[in-house]
C-alpha cells in the first residue's frame, strides 16, 4: 500500500471515533485532508467542527460542514489530528504543518485526542524531524540561542509565517529522551508561543495505518 492509502485507510477508521451530534476538533495536514474527506460522507452526524488552520477551516466549509468558533463552543469530546512522530506513549512532534499553536489549544480543550498517523510516524524515541517552535519575530535570535543552549540546531522556516503572524525554527540535532521536560523548559523561553512537543497533553489513542491494516493503540 502506498503512503497515501494508508493515510485514507486510517482516516476512513477514525470515523468510529465520531459521537453522534457533537462538534469535534479537526486538526491539520494530509492525513487530517483524508480525515476531513471521509467526515463529509457522515457529515449528518456531526452538529460542526473547531479547525485548527485556515486550510482546514477551507477544507471543511468546501464540504459543507459548519466550522465554529473555539470561544463559542463548551466542549469538544474529540479532537482527531495527525503527527509528525508518536512515541509509545502517545508523546508526539507536531507542527510540520505549521498549525502547532492552534493544534495544541483544541488539544487541550478536547476530552480525547485521537491521532491518525500511517506507520512510518512511529518512533521509539522523539527527535528525528526537526521539532517545530512558534516564536514572536521580535525574539526570533534570542529564542534560537536558547535552543542551541539546550543542545538543538535552530533554523528558520524560509518564507514561512503561521495562521497567527509568528515564524518557526525547526530545532534539528535533538534526540527527546525525556520529552514532558523538554516541552516545559523550550516553554518557559520568552519569545516562544507554542513548542511542537505535545508530551503534557498527548494523544490518547494512536489510530496507526500499517499495510496488514488499521492498528488501535490506547
Ligand atoms: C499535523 O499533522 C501537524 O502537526 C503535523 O505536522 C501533521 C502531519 O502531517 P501529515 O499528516 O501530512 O503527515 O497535525
Amino acid at each position: 500500500m502506498t503512503q497515501d492509502e494508508l493515510k485514507q485507510a486510517v482516516a476512513q477508521a477514525a470515523l468510529r471515533q465520531i459521537p453522534q451530534d457533537q462538534i469535534i476538533g479537526v486538526g491539520t495536514g494530509s492525513t487530517v485532508n483524508f480525515f476531513i474527506d471521509a467526515l463529509a460522507t457522515i457529515k449528518h452526524k456531526v452538529r460542526g467542527a473547531v479547525s485548527s488552520s485556515e486550510r482546514s477551516t477551507e477544507r471543511l466549509k468546501a464540504h459543507g460542514i459548519a466550522v465554529l468558533d473555539l470561544n463559542d463552543v463548551d466542549r469538544i469530546p474529540v479532537y482527531v489530528d495527525g503527527a509528525d512522530e508518536i512515541d509509545a506513549s502517545g508523546a508526539m512532534i507536531k507542527g510540520g504543518g505549521g498549525a502547532l499553536t492552534r493544534e495544541k489549544i483544541i488539544a487541550e480543550a478536547a476530552d480525547r485526542f485521537v491521532c491518525i498517523v500511517d506507520a512510518s510516524k512511529l518512533v521509539s524515541t522523539l527527535g528525528k524531524f526537526p521539532l517545530p517552535v512558534e516564536v514572536v519575530p521580535m525574539a526570533r535570535e534570542l529564542v534560537a540561542r536558547r535552543l542551541r543552549a539546550l543542545g538543538g540546531d535552530p533554523r528558520l522556516r524560509k518564507d514561512y509565517l503561521t495562521d497567527n503572524g509568528n515564524i518557526i525554527l525547526d530545532v534539528h540535532g535533538l534526540t527527546i529522551s525525556r520529552p514532558r521536560e523538554l516541552e516545559t523548559s523550550i516553554n518557559q523561553i520568552p519569545g516562544v508561543v507554542t513548542v511542537g512537543l505535545f508530551a503534557h497533553r498527548g494523544a490518547d489513542v494512536a489510530l496507526v495505518g500499517t499495510p496488514g491494516g488499521v492498528q488501535e493503540h490506547a
